[in-house]
């Protein structure tokens, strides 16, 4: 527990029907009851105290104030929220008192970190909480609500629990050797069940990344030759003229983003300046930002232009994204075509006109390519930092799994075991570094 006492303002500083000042620690009662008309310090916990905010002789706002006594409270300290009139001078005003009553102002996120240093919550729920207030799609809100609720750890335990039993297990032998009953330590026992661990680790992992990747929405970018319609294709995608068409091939320079729905996934679409060899200062730096964005994608729309012959900008374009999460377009439908998408190796592509806003068939392709399953939330890690301990327990127990393979001395294989126990432990939070948990908070909402 701390012994300071922190205040914050809880909701946008704009003219609003309500604003929020909020208080946590040891003091929180006593310092909001020092600026309130009534006596505070008999108030039960959780309940709504009527009354006025008061400067001296000055009557500052006219208030509601809630008193959550702890451990019951979100940061299972003292907590008092001051419900004010929501206008940003009153509200500046009211935050100013406390301070000056002895609270200390709060940094980003403080008050969830707080919860998670008292006990209250674990790593994986303080996360899901900055996660609500920024989701902004469907799968993001539903996956917050699940992380915050402390299903990450109920997904998670499971794992730990068997890793520690594999860890217990080993140790056992190691200590008592001639204990019987002990179950007998050989790569036939202690092989499968690691082998099993890192199945359901790889399972969890595969849905976790797939699952973020659409959360966020996914980054997706807009590529060809100059002129085959891919502003077009982000109009008619958007359903808006947002770039610039003309018949003149080089016409986009600059990046144009543009976010839209299709079915449950929401796609971060950048239209690019057309790939080609150019003499102009202002498109070469147009096509070398274009180049950056097809590095940074998760999708790429390649799109060609069916009513001309592929030329070499088409094929290195094909070439160079060959490996890569794609969908190819062959727009321009509604003109005579020019080659013969099966005879050119390109059976897959998605036939479109761009220009007659027929989108049907590739938003078909996109369902149908982040496979239906995918579509339907399923319970997985949130984030990019959960992941990557993940993948590090991951590897810790592949390394473990090859030296039981190898005949290696049990002891050795608990260290790597052990690892990987950890690794697991410090997606809750279980384990941390301090320094690696304020850089984690501090992107947190002030007042949260
Ligand atoms: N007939 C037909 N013309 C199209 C279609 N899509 C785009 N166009 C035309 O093709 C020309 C180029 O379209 P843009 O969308 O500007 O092409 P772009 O790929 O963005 O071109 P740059 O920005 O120069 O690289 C314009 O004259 C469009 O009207 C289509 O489906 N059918
Ligand atoms: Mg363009």
């Amino acid at each position: 527990m701390f012994d300071d006492t922190i205040a914050a303002i809880a909701t946008p500083l704009a003219q609003s029907a309500i604003s929020i000042i909020r208080l946590s620690g040891p003091d929180s009662i006593a310092i909001a009851d020092s600026v309130f008309s009534r006596d505070l310090t008999k108030a039960a916990s959780h309940t709504i105290n009527y009354g006025y905010i008061i400067d001296g002789k000055d009557t500052v706002d006219e208030v509601l104030v809630s008193v959550f006594k702890a451990p019951k409270s979100y940061t299972a300290e003292d907590c008092v929220e001051i419900n004010a009139h929501g206008g940003p001078l009153v509200t500046r005003e009211i935050l100013k008192l406390v301070l000056a009553h002895g609270a200390r102002l709060a940094r980003p996120g403080e008050f969830t970190q707080r919860a998670f240093l008292n006990g209250r919550i674990d790593l994986s729920q303080a996360e899901a909480v900055e996660d609500m207030i920024e989701a902004s799609t469907d799968p993001s809100r539903k996956q917050a609500i699940y992380s915050i609720r402390g299903q990450i750890k109920t997904l998670l335990e499971p794992l730990i629990d068997d890793l520690m039993d594999l860890i217990a297990n080993i140790e056992v032998n190691i200590d008592y050797p001639e204990y019987e009953d002990a179950e007998q330590l050989t790569a036939e026992t202690l092989l499968p069940r690691s082998a099993g661990l890192l199945a359901r680790m790889d399972e969890l992992l595969k849905r976790s990344k797939q699952g973020v990747m659409v959360q966020d929405g996914i980054q997706t970018v807009i590529v060809g030759k100059p002129n085959v319609g891919k502003s077009s294709l982000l109009n008619a995608l958007l359903d808006e003229e947002k770039a610039i068409v003309t018949e003149i091939a080089g016409t986009t320079r600059d990046l144009v983003e543009g976010r839209v729905r299709i079915g449950a996934f929401t796609l971060n679409l950048v239209d690019t300046a057309g790939i080609r060899d150019s003499a102009d200062r202002i498109e070469q730096i147009g096509i070398d930002k274009s180049k950056q964005s097809l590095e940074q994608a998760d999708l790429v729309l390649l799109v060609l232009d069916g009513s001309r012959p592929l030329e070499k900008e088409d094929d290195d374009l094909l070439e160079q994204t060959a490996k890569r999460k794609r969908i190819v377009l062959i727009n321009k439908s509604d003109l005579p075509a020019a080659f013969d998408p099966k005879e050119s190796g390109l059976e897959n592509a998605v036939v479109i006109s761009a220009k007659q806003n027929d989108m049907e068939k590739l938003e078909n392709t996109l369902e149908a390519y982040f496979d239906g399953d995918s579509m339907v939330w399923k319970p997985r890690l949130s984030n990019e930092r959960q992941i990557g301990l993940l993948e590090q327990a991951r590897s810790d127990l592949l390394r473990a799994k090859q030296a039981m393979e190898m005949g290696i001395e049990p002891d050795l294989i608990e260290i790597d075991l052990e690892a990987s126990h950890n690794h697991l432990k410090e997606i809750l939070g279980e384990v941390h570094r301090e320094d690696l948990l304020d850089t984690l908070f501090t992107n947190f909402c002030l007042g949260k």
